[in-house]
């Protein structure tokens, strides 16, 4: 029975989400809305990404295609469709995505309750060698009766209601948390719906991989080098870790949020506040990792308490497994007690 309750019982995101919302009477569907035009953008960037290499969908805008039109990058192509989506759901008001410099703020008339920031493809240097890349994304609810201002999105990490990504890899996995855990679904090409595969996931308290681009070695700061040198080189008896780096953030996090174990992006001489945004990359990773049990650090404080100055600020960020950022935090805290 149970199988076949499996088989037919089917816990579609759309479903998911509706059940998650009828836990608040007062709610209006306006998220399962949203949520329901974000995971169209997926579809559609899954399928895209997905014939990418038939269709000469990558390679540089600018390029002409056999009809002898004008190609589109694949993450320009994608922002249009995420932005068209979210606009069109009704249900947004200010928009800041990696691909504009500006934010959207969203006429008065297609005007609704949330902001959202995303990266509608991130990683998209990696397209062309096949590389698994993803959309992150992240919401958070403007307060009710005011004009919408660019600081309703210069929120800290800890205000967003909802983030998550979408991984466009072998499979194209949806990983979202809505504040009660986090759950993933894999979209199934033949019903065209994302279905529960991965409930309520935790991350394991404590990992055996690090993952973190070596090649930045000469430019990190002590507290980062003496992390690295202790998982190289364990000074308590412990194995040493394994070094895991895809290049991808979608692709580095997901095996990580599964697996267990820390990835990084530290800053470094070149680059003081590291090389992630801090409203579509590092809050959004950072929430799923807390709703996980994990953690995420910038060096200096809990990610999702990082106020934002401007939408595209970056910062540095460890996360993973609880222990294992607990490790860098001593040895950024022993670096302050020395200064
Ligand atoms: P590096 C991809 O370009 C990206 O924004 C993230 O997806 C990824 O984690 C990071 O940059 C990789 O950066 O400097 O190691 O190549």
């Amino acid at each position: 029975h149970s199988a076949d309750a499996h088989r037919t019982d089917l816990m579609t995101i759309t479903r998911f989400v509706l059940n998650e919302q009828s836990k608040y009477p007062e709610s209006r569907g306006d998220f399962s809305i949203l949520l329901n035009h974000i995971v169209l953008g997926c579809k559609f960037v899954c399928t895209a990404v997905n014939k990418a290499g038939l269709a000469k969908l990558i390679g540089l805008a600018g390029e002409t295609n056999v009809q002898g039109e004008e190609q589109k990058k694949l993450d320009v192509l994608s922002n249009e469709v995420f932005i068209k989506a979210l606009v069109s759901s009704g249900r947004t008001c200010i928009l800041v995505s990696e691909e504009d410099e500006e934010a959207t703020f969203v006429e008065r008339s297609r005007r609704g309750r949330y902001c959202v920031v995303f990266d509608p493809l991130d990683g998209s240097s990696n397209i062309d060698c096949g590389v698994s890349i993803g959309t992150i994304f992240g919401i958070y609810m403007v307060k009710d009766g005011h004009e919408p201002t660019i600081d309703d999105v210069l929120q800290p990490g800890k205000n967003m209601i909802a983030a998550g990504y979408c991984m466009y890899g072998s499979s194209c996995t949806l990983v979202l948390s809505t504040g009660t855990g986090v759950n993933g679904f894999t979209l199934d090409p033949s019903l065209g719906e994302f279905i529960l595969t991965h409930p309520d996931i935790k991350i394991p308290k404590k990992g055996k991989i690090y993952s973190v681009n070596e090649g930045n070695a000469k430019n990190w700061d002590g507290p980062t080098a003496k992390y690295v040198e202790k998982c190289k080189f364990p000074t308590d008896g412990s194995p040493a870790k394994s070094l895991r780096y895809i290049g991808s953030m979608v692709a580095d996090v997901h095996r990580t949020l599964l697996y267990g174990g820390i990835f990084l992006y530290p800053a470094d001489k070149k680059s003081p506040n590291g090389k992630l945004r801090v409203l579509y990359e590092v809050f959004p990773m950072s929430f799923l990792m807390e709703q996980a049990g994990g953690q995420a650090f910038t060096g200096k404080q809990r990610a999702l308490d990082l106020l934002p100055a401007k939408i595209h600020d970056r910062s540095p960020i460890f996360l993973g497994s609880y222990d294992e950022v607990e490790e860098i935090k001593a040895l950024y805290a022993a670096e302050v007690k020395k200064a």
